[in-house]
């Protein structure tokens, strides 16, 4: 394993002036010849001439319409060049059918399609593949199929063949070609300044009535951009495209973004409102990279979080204006807290810029996407909106066309703003979640908060620095008026005290309100001070925050010392339940438990070693305690949030249904099934078909209505995945691993899409007791797909080990198995470069 450090960047030795590429495109033998104009790059007085290439076969290579014999290894190619501008010409063959790993060129049911971040292009041709390499590209696609596609503008066509343009220079991670038979959802945008621009989404025949929301999506996104950011499109042509196997989400190549089908084709039969809320979510995330990722892309993928924080925090701002600010805060912290602190509490733990990594593919991670938003979201509450905005208009203005670094960056706040971030940028190089520790002091009028941080020793770093932590309080009276609004209190040192006069009485405060930095709160608070929180709190993400830690307190007594739910906790979720000046969205989080995966999170963090199974036990006793508690607020929920008339899959309604389906998986534990039968059989959206189905599933009915639902929809492969997905996720934990290997003997069962892959084998690793059940079958299982996988798909494979990642929380036996695991999966001749990079990591 050759391990690459961020420090040892050099840049490239020659520059690319512009890139002429023909496919000739065949299943198994696809050319691809390549003219490239290089120049020596005047910053170094490097010049060896090396360009990456893996899987390629090499068929003639020329300079200056030499022939040369390059030296050719198994990563890539070098030849003595010219000290002075030259070009290059070679022609290779590779086989996108065989393709299983889904990166480069590869097929998918008959189209052929390309990822290319990160590594991806070298496996089209011999390339300088480092995206600090940036140049225009002219494309010529030649194929029997109808529809070919590729970057920038189309500038000719004729039959066979298709030639595009991208004016617009980018590094070979944004390149793309997509060729098959596609039908297109056509749309146009007028631009702020007056350009008219073609929109498609392209799909498979069949497909075209699910893309009027992804349509939809994308002109709000183009059109918050102009208002937000000042960011105009700046091609004449955007075309999205729809393909069933993909590894991640989406890509945000240039003017031709390629989408896992999951992420764009929506209809209300289809897809539930968590799927509209996703889509319309990674829609704008993709547009959005077209300035923070391909206008100004990256130096090198150190420097990922550079667009990948940026662009999550742009669409994460974006989806609070489309569907409220409080509640898709709370979505996610939720995620927040479930991927990235369970990342930077174990052996996978890494900064938000990494210093050094095996393969790249290993951290497009929750840390540097979700944790570089964070970053971003306190920079901005620390210099404001104003100096947000400055700093913004710098960036653009003076890194557009550049691949830029996290120095960069800063600098631009430190530019516009006047502030001085040395310490801040700690938050780049330094793992680990924070905890502040809160003390609180009254006396005469005056009230004294100290806020102490410490952060936990992460893999390799054992020293930790203080950071800037930017810790937003407000304070309430007894009676609950508020008498302190808001006010962001900036924790530089290990230990800070700050003071606020003029108080009455002693006041209770509301900490880290808005979530305003990714850190733990930890304070002696009892639960009569979260149940007051919870009753009279005015920030809406605290007001929720304080149910989430009363449940987690009720539970995590109720798993370690047997109490039972305390009436004072059922009262007040009661009076959530009731309140109906409360959004229907919101409700409908406060009602919602911590997951199995989140109280063992919790126990751990008490210094106790999680039971899966008493987890699990004491969850639903919970639930059942709620349910009969508030049995009548739940019915009345129930039949006061059903909607009439047509669906609409906008936020209100939505949250509507949410609140619904959280009151109806409680009244199934009360009534047999009853509800959730007549709504599986009157529900017209699959929101309420797959709702009421794993509110059955749950509560061990509906084995009827799995099968009705299997042929109601097995020609839908997108429905069938959330089919597969909800009978694991679902199963008590005893059935889990034997109803995963049943749904793995079926014949639709398509184990090399990625899709198909996650929602049996990835559903079964977040069902957390049925996973860690004591025998070790959930351990095997996943070790024996994970074996499969990564010998097609190294990437999807290698992702979904982090399943084993919580391991070191477990009691010794569980350990022992899942190290016995991780080694049979590591120990492999063949094992991936993807994969023993995360074994070694998780084991070392
Ligand atoms: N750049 C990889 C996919 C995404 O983050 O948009
Ligand atoms: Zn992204």
């Amino acid at each position: 394993q050759q391990t690459i450090w961020l420090k040892d960047y050099t840049p490239p030795a020659y520059l690319v002036e512009s890139v002429s590429l023909t496919f000739a495109l065949a299943p198994r033998a696809t050319r691809v010849v390549s003219k490239i104009a290089f120049r020596p790059n005047p910053e170094t007085a490097d010049r060896s001439f090396f360009l990456h290439g893996e899987q390629l076969n090499l068929l003639s290579a020329k300079i200056d319409g030499k022939e040369v014999t390059p030296d050719v290894t198994e990563d890539g190619l070098t030849c003595p060049a010219p000290d002075a501008p030259f070009v290059w010409e070679a022609e290779v063959e590779i086989s996108p059918e065989t393709n299983t790993a889904l990166e480069g060129l590869y097929m998918s049911n008959g189209m052929y399609c390309t990822q290319c971040e990160a590594e991806g292009f070298r496996k089209i041709t011999y390339y300088p593949d480092r995206p600090d390499v940036m140049a225009p590209f002219t494309v010529r696609i030649e194929s029997d199929l109808p529809v070919l596609l590729s970057n920038g503008n189309p500038s000719a066509s004729g039959d066979g063949w298709a030639e595009w343009h991208d004016p617009w220079p980018k590094p070979a991670y944004l390149f793309a070609l997509v060729a098959g038979e596609l039908v297109n959802h056509p749309d146009r945008f007028t631009t702020k300044s007056g350009k008219d621009v073609e929109l498609n989404i392209w799909v498979r025949p069949g497909d075209e009535g699910k893309c009027a929301y992804g349509m939809d999506a994308l002109k709000r996104s183009m059109t918050w951009d102009e208002e937000v950011y000042g960011r105009e499109y700046d091609l004449d042509i955007f075309n999205i495209v729809a393909v069933d196997d993909f590894n991640m989400g989406a890509m945000e190549n240039k003017g031709l973004n390629i989408f896992n089908s999951s992420a764009v084709l929506c209809s209300p039969e289809t897809s539930t409102d968590a799927n509209f809320a996703r889509i319309e979510a990674i829609i704008a995330h993709e547009y959005f990279h077209n300035w923070t990722g391909n206008r100004i892309t990256c130096r090198d993928w150190f420097q990922l979080c550079l667009k990948e924080g940026l662009t999550v925090y742009r669409d994460q701002q974006f989806s609070r204006d489309m569907r409220g600010e409080a509640v898709h805060r709370i979505e996610e912290v939720l995620a927040l807290r479930a991927r990235q602190f369970r990342e930077d509490a174990g052996p996978l733990a890494h900064p938000v810029r990494p210093e050094s990594f095996v393969e790249i593919n290993n951290f497009y991670t929750a840390t540097v996407y979700e944790k570089g938003a964070e970053v971003i979201g306190m920079l901005k509450q620390l210099v404001g909106d104003e100096g947000y905005a400055k700093a913004l208009d710098l960036y653009f203005e003076r890194h557009d066309g550049d691949a830029s670094t996290i120095e960069d960056w800063l600098k631009v706040f430190e530019d516009a703003t006047g502030r001085d971030l040395t310490q801040f940028k700690r938050w780049y190089s330094q793992a680990g979640t924070p905890q502040v520790r809160v003390t609180d002091d009254y006396a005469d009028g005056r009230y004294t908060l100290t806020l102490e941080q410490e952060t936990q020793p992460t893999p390799g770093q054992s020293n930790k620095d203080p950071l800037v932590i930017p810790v937003a309080v407000g304070l309430l009276n007894p009676n609950g008026d508020e008498v302190q609004p808001t006010t962001v209190l900036e924790l530089t040192e290990a230990k800070q005290s700050f003071t606020f006069e003029g108080l009455s009485s002693r006041p209770v405060p509301s900490i880290l309100r808005g979530f305003s930095a990714p850190v733990t709160i930890q304070k002696d608070s009892d639960d009569a001070e979260r149940t007051f929180l919870l009753a009279h709190d005015t920030d809406p993400f605290n007001k929720w925050e304080a149910g989430r830690t009363l449940a987690k307190s009720v539970l995590s007594r109720m798993v370690l010392n047997g109490e039972t739910a305390p009436t004072s906790y059922l009262d007040a979720l009661r009076a959530v339940a009731r309140d109906d000046t409360l959004d229907p969205a919101f409700r409908s989080l406060a009602l919602a438990l911590p997951g199995g995966e989140d109280m063992a999170q919790s126990i751990f963090a008490l210094g106790h070693c999680p039971d899966p199974d008493a987890i699990f036990r004491a969850c639903r006793s919970l639930r059942d305690a709620i349910a009969a508690h508030l049995s009548e607020p739940l019915a009345s929920l129930y039949d006061q949030m059903a909607i009439d008339g047509p669906f609409s899959p906008d936020a209100k309604d939505a949250g509507r249904r949410s609140l619904r389906q959280s009151a109806l998986s409680y009244l199934t534990r009360l009534d047999g099934g009853e509800r959730a039968t007549a709504l599986y059989a009157a529900a017209d959206n699959m929101t309420e078909q797959l709702g009421a189905l794993a509110s059955l599933i749950a509560n061990g009915h509906g084995q009827s209505e799995v099968q009705s639902f299997a042929n109601q929809w097995g020609h839908d492969r997108l429905v069938m995945d959330k089919w597969f997905g909800l009978q694991i996720s679902h199963a008590q934990p005893e059935e889990a691993v034997s109803t995963a290997e049943a749904l793995t003997q079926r014949d639709d069962f398509d184990w090399k899409n990625p899709n198909r892959f996650r929602s049996v084998i990835g559903a079964l690793a977040m069902n957390s007791a049925g996973f860690h059940q004591a025998s070790g079958a959930g351990y095997a299982f996943v070790a024996d797909w994970l074996i499969r996988m990564d010998e097609a798909n190294p990437q999807t494979a290698a992702r979904m080990s982090t399943a084993f990642d919580s391991w070191r929380r477990y009691d010794a036996d569980r350990q022992g198995m899942i190290r016995d695991a991780l080694t049979r999966i590591g120990d492999r001749p063949n094992v991936s470069r993807d994969m023993a990079e995360m074994v070694t990591r998780m084991l070392g």
